[in-house]
């Protein structure tokens, strides 16, 4: 148990610990984003921190559930506990060539910029949109896809070099096979260490998975697509080289469900590929639908991140469809066997450790956090790229997980506020949302949105690491209470 630093004076105090614990224990923390539906993680560690990029997963209200993503989400952590919430990085909206969804990205780096590829089946295939920062924005300023079904190798040809058709006549893998025909998308990147980079794509039949060498300016194909042996393959290509072992994994067997994530090996980044394994079972609570990951080293450890479907089950979504489409991200770690292959995922709750404490003594972004309880974030101002906790109502909340009290314990708590009619306050609770209550901060009106004041109060202080929560109060109606940008305590 990480909890440390009690002291004999907070003897009184410990019972009610050992409860909050007890309910703790019940509500572990994973998934690992609350604030809105993400899927399709993929990772990628870029100066001490991991980042993760996410399809979005939103409700159209003209055609209902579905998988309609406008933009991409990146989160990021450098302890693997608390997120950071970076926002929607990319839009269809900046993509030149007219894609109108953006499924299921992939970031590589190169050259000092950040490539996002993600797909579009429906409008053209797979774009790139490129950053100077990871966190983007990010543009696509191609006015044609990186990869569509014109590019080589992507449809299968017959003896009269017309598409195969598939039973519906739509061009895509074999004669007979699905109806749906070949999906160009899900890409996945790698940059060999020779420097030679390949897409890893495809998806809807096992005929259909693909790989296509790309030329070093990243944006474009070099030569024709191939067909690796993927036994099972439906979606979700991935590829990770470790011990100069090319490892493609992919979302497999999904018309026996429940799907999948399985893997081939090879010595060859393109061919060669066999020895078929599980990477990771459908996961719990995701009753089993799709599934789609990557696998990244962090900090020199392995992880995977992948979705299920627990977000949608906490926040009661009734609907079957809005369980089958709004979806969550979550993260495991993976282990390499000596031979080779790869041990199978156990996914857990709240499997890994905290890599380090939060500081509660330094300026905190308020859209850091273990959890988002019925809050949002938003840029602050227009043009600014800096983010705030927004959306806030009556018994929301917000944990940060692992807060090390030194000194004793802290004796004030501030934030920086604003709040047009100054009608909430802040619980500043320790081990629960119901848990020891050592401060209460009045919210008091700054003067409108865009005024921003830094309150502060006294606080009970208690030394010791505790997870954190920030519990917000007021009258409970729909209106939005305070934004918060930033807390911090003063040591006592
Ligand atoms: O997120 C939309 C689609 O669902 C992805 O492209 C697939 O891999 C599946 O996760």
């Amino acid at each position: 148990m990480k909890r440390n630093g009690l002291c004999s004076r907070h003897i009184p105090w410990i019972l009610l610990f050992f409860f909050s614990c007890i309910h703790h224990t019940l509500y572990a923390d994973y998934p690992l984003f609350w604030q809105r539906y993400t899927a399709d993680p993929s990772g990628i560690e870029y100066n001490g921190r991991l980042y993760l990029f996410c399809s979005h997963d939103t409700y159209d209200p003209n055609r209902g559930y579905g998988y309609f993503m406008n933009d991409i989400t990146c989160i990021s952590t450098d302890d693997m506990k608390n997120w950071t919430d970076h926002g929607e990085v990319f839009h269809a909206k900046d993509s030149k060539w007219g894609a109108k969804m953006t499924w299921a990205p992939c970031v590589v780096r190169r050259h000092g910029k950040f490539y996002l590829y993600y797909g579009d089946a429906n409008s053209g295939g797979i774009g790139v949109a490129v950053s100077d920062q990871p966190t983007g924005p990010y543009i696509d300023s191609q006015d044609h896809p990186v990869v569509g079904l014109s590019t080589p190798g992507v449809l299968l040809y017959d003896e009269n070099h017309q598409p195969i058709k598939n039973r519906k006549g739509v061009p895509g893998s074999i004669a007979g096979s699905e109806n749906w025909g070949m999906w160009c998308f899900d890409p996945c990147v790698l940059i060999d260490d020779d420097g030679q980079a390949y897409m890893y794509f495809g998806g809807a039949h096992p005929d259909n998975s693909r790989i296509i060498k790309l030329k070093e300016n990243m944006v474009e194909t070099d030569g024709a697509a191939i067909k690796p042996n993927t036994p099972g393959f439906f979606e979700a290509s991935f590829i990770h080289k470790y011990n100069g072992k090319y490892y493609l994994s992919y979302a497999g067997h999904y018309f026996n469900k429940p799907a999948n994530i399985e893997y081939v090996v090879s010595d060859k980044p393109m061919e060669g590929f066999g020895n078929p394994g599980v990477v990771l079972p459908n996961p719990p609570a995701n009753d089993g639908y799709n599934n789609h990951h990557s696998i990244f080293q962090f900090k020199g450890e392995w992880y995977i991140a992948y979705h299920n479907r627990e977000v949608a089950y906490e926040n009661n979504e009734q609907d079957r469809r809005a369980r089958e489409y709004m979806r969550s991200v979550c993260i495991d770690r993976l282990f390499h066997h000596e031979d080779g292959t790869i041990q199978t995922v156990e996914p857990t709750r709240d499997g890994l450790k905290q890599l380090k404490y939060i500081n509660p003594y330094e300026r905190n972004e308020a859209e850091t956090m273990a959890k988002g309880f019925g809050i949002n974030t938003a840029f602050k101002e227009k043009g600014s790229y800096n983010r705030i906790v927004n959306s806030i109502h009556d018994g929301d909340y917000v944990k940060i997980c692992g807060v090390q009290f030194t000194h004793g314990g802290a004796s004030k708590f501030s934030a920086t506020l604003s709040s047009p009619k100054g009608n909430g306050r802040i619980e500043i609770r320790l081990e629960g949302a119901n848990g020891l209550l050592i401060g209460t901060l009045p919210v008091s009106s700054t003067g409108g949105w865009d005024q921003w004041q830094t309150l502060t109060t006294t606080i009970k202080p208690l030394g010791g690491v505790f997870d954190l929560y920030l519990v917000f109060r007021g009258e409970p109606h729909p209106e939005e209470l305070f934004r918060m940008d930033d807390w911090t305590f003063s040591p006592s």
